[in-house]
């Protein structure tokens, strides 16, 4: 029985011694290994939407023996967009080889000898849409041996600062002459990365001018007010990145109406993000050139009334006696 045990523990001995040296055996016996790592950074931590960026990712080879066929890994993350402008481009150093310049993700095949490195640089600009945290990994594999894989793979992390900037557009449509009824199109639109709640106060007013009558306004999302007596349309509402929202106003053209009839409405909202609305902008017609230009419509021209004159008074005088006098015979007849 005690033979039994020994023989045992002898073996669990020399498994282990085994285990122990496997690592160290596989280079001495020809097995090739090699610590490749990897590094990838921007150089900041935080950035504004639209904001240039320039990744520097750096792979190399601590040996102890030289790697073929290594892959450089980068699948950029939403949030920024890279080698699209100008390419990304690679070199390397101590015999490291890699494809000198390329677009888009990197998916590169990489020569490392003992000792050398790769190096690529690659331009980026944060999307006008990122979010407020994205982060970047590069990683390096092969199918040498390698002796530290948590240096295989590296993670640059980005902050980005909180950006708020909305315009709306505003057209008319519609039958621009006394009584006819016009049609008012704006689109409120969100470029931000950030939601935009409703805060308090309206997000949207439009006072109509005196020359128009409100009839009725919708929107496709939040909440419109058409107020009849003070002729004025108020919309409250949240809004997120890239979202259109659309309000349809209809109004008649007063009877007394008369030339151009020009309106715009104003937006209110929170471009620091604090809960408050802060900023004001004016709607711009699209269609003409430049921005905050008012939405304008012209009512044909009025036919002139001639002026009373004393010489048109006095023909006008003459006109009714002759004709009284012409009606008070045709009645004797
Ligand atoms: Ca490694
Ligand atoms: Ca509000
Ligand atoms: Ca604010
Ligand atoms: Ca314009």
């Amino acid at each position: 029985m005690k033979r039994h045990v020994f023989a045992l523990a002898r073996g669990i001995a020399m498994f282990s011694l085994f285990g122990a040296t496997a690592d160290a055996d596989a280079a001495t016996q020809g097995v090739p290994a090699a610590d490749l790592s990897i590094t990838v950074s921007d150089g900041v931590t935080t950035v504004n939407p639209g904001e240039l960026i320039t990744y520097t990712i750096r792979a190399q080879n601590a040996g102890p023996d030289p790697v073929v066929g290594a892959i450089v890994d980068d699948t950029f993350p939403t949030g920024v967009i890279c080698g699209v402008l100008s390419n990304w481009t690679c070199s390397g150093t101590g015999g490291g080889t890699c494809t000198a310049t390329g677009t888009g993700d990197i998916h590169d095949p990489v020569n490392l000898p003992a000792g050398a490195a790769v190096q690529y640089t690659v331009p980026c600009f944060v999307s006008l849409e990122a979010p407020l945290n994205f982060s970047n990994t590069a990683t390096i594999t092969s199918a040498v041996t390698d002796p530290v894989p948590a240096n295989n793979s590296a993670t640059d992390a980005i902050n980005v600062i909180a950006s708020i900037f909305i315009v709306a557009q505003k057209r008319w449509s519609g039958t621009p002459m006394p009584g006819g009824v016009i049609t008012y199109t704006i689109r409120i639109i969100t470029q931000s990365n950030t939601n935009q709640t409703d805060n308090p106060g309206d997000e949207f007013v439009d006072a109509l001018p005196p020359g128009l009558i409100l009839q009725s306004a919708i929107a496709d999302a939040g909440t419109v007010v058409a107020d009849l007596p003070s002729n004025t349309v108020t919309w409250n509402g949240g809004t997120t990145p890239g979202s259109v929202v659309t309000i349809t106003i209809q109004a008649q053209v007063a009877s007394t109406a008369d030339g151009p009839i020009a309106n715009q409405g104003t937006l209110s909202y929170d471009a620091n993000a604090d809960g408050s609305n802060d900023t004001i902008a004016p709607t711009d017609d699209p269609t003409r050139p430049g921005v905050n230009n008012p939405t304008v419509f012209n009512l044909p021209p009025r036919v002139p009334i001639p002026a009373l004159t004393p010489m048109l008074a006095v023909g006008l005088l003459i006109l009714i006696a002759l004709t009284g006098a012409w009606t008070v015979r045709m009645r004797r007849h």
